[in-house]
């Protein structure tokens, strides 16, 4: 069983720093197996990707990820950058015999997600895409709870993901806007999420239909962009995928879902939601709030019933344990954290990944059946991957 696990990281922006941050503090708050070496950050801007290396405690810098993943010294990639990269530096890293840990959406479509998918299957290397709301401890909760049949016989499913910051009509374009680097718009960055969140709590999607809507179409051009702010350049630039999607989905086991996802709802911010309706009971959550979970159960007595907001921060609660007293609440970088353990926990003991590429690219799978089903304005069979 290796003591260490030397990781090579490919991106610096939002998610490099989400990233690096659960690497730097992982074995502190945690006794890991496996102790993450920051061995080397890759980037294409050399002088930015080095002074990122020196601030966040890599060891070194690569400006190509060909060069990190040829390194004899890594045993795990990391890949943070714009989707439109996952496949080539995923197939390139399982190739070359790594672990490979991805953002989603794991690839721009099927096709891209079964070659990431057969090549780390054929590499024997383990895989995990990074939906790091499945480790918020009130989720993880949630999905405790429903598997011990405390709603009962689950019958609709909501989620929601809403988010305002490109309702402004001069706010300049950036990856996130343009089809060749980010696939799609709202519905594969927050709706992969949804999805990955409801095939955890309630199980697989059979078939789907619904809309998607670009309701501004062009915007500036780029000048700079960082995470998600961007100023603006020279002239303007048509958007190329959605502002919006919405659909319904019947569950392979019998549930109904609806799904929201949106850039343009002024006041939500990260406003990521599910309530869930069982023969018993009823589970909400929503990460503006993260580390409540609202209970309601139709089994206690008829004068004290209500929903309960259970605060998910005590010790019974998964994760919580090895950070602060009750109370002292987590946030947003706490789930790249408990991700980044359970994957280096699941590389040291040999186990099998969760959410591995197969989850990924059924995620996709999803995505691409509301595409499809858009197109024959009709119920679309989701695909299912072996
Ligand atoms: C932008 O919409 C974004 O950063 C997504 O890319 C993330 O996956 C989501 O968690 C928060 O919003």
């Amino acid at each position: 069983m290796p003591s260490e696990i030397n990781v090579g990281l490919v991106g610096y922006k939002f998610m490099g720093k989400a990233h690096s941050n659960a690497y730097m503090s992982v074995d502190k708050f945690f006794d890991c197996t496996a102790k993450p070496v920051m061995k080397a950050v890759c980037g294409r801007n050399a002088t930015a990707v080095a002074e990122f290396a020196q601030r966040w405690g890599w060891e070194s810098a690569e400006s190509s990820w060909e060069s990190l993943v040829a390194r004899d010294d890594i045993d795990l990639i990391d890949i943070g950058t714009p989707g439109s990269t996952h496949a080539e530096i995923g197939i390139g890293a399982a190739k070359a015999g790594k672990h490979v840990f991805c953002e989603k959406p794991l690839a721009m479509n099927m096709d891209e997600s079964r070659r990431i998918l057969a090549a780390v299957r054929d590499a024997g290397v383990k895989h995990m895409v990074n939906f790091n709301y499945r480790r918020v401890p009130a989720v993880s909760l949630a999905k405790q709870m429903i598997d011990a049949d405390e709603i009962g016989e689950i019958r609709h499913a909501r989620f929601t993901y809403l988010q305002d910051w490109l309702v402004d009509p001069m706010f300049p374009m950036n990856w996130r806007m343009r089809a060749e680097s980010a696939g799609s718009g709202a519905h594969g960055d927050l709706g992969a999420h949804s999805i990955d969140m409801a095939r955890f709590l309630v199980g697989d999607l059979e078939s789907v239909v619904g809309q998607k809507k670009t309701f501004i179409t062009e915007r500036p051009a780029e000048g700079t962009s960082s995470g998600l702010s961007a100023t603006a350049g020279e002239g303007t630039e048509q958007v190329t995928v959605d502002d919006c999607s919405m659909w319904l989905a019947k569950f392979a086991g019998g549930a109904l879902g609806t799904f929201e996802a949106t850039r343009l709802a002024p006041g939500r911010k990260n406003f990521n939601r599910f309530e869930i309706n069982g023969s018993k009971g009823t589970l909400v959550w929503c990460f503006e709030d993260m580390n409540w979970l609202k209970f309601y159960s139709t089994e206690c007595p008829e004068h004290a019933q209500g929903f309960r907001r259970i605060m998910a921060t005590d010790d019974c609660h998964p994760y919580v344990g090895n950070w602060w007293p009750p109370g002292h609440i987590l946030g947003y970088e706490h789930g790249f954290v408990h991700a980044v353990y359970d994957l280096l926990e699941d590389i040291a003991h040999d186990r099998p990944c969760l959410p591995d590429f197969r989850d990924g690219a059924q995620v996709v799978a999803v995505l691409e059946a509301v595409d499809q089903s858009m197109e024959a304005g009709s119920w679309a069979n989701v695909e299912r991957v072996e």
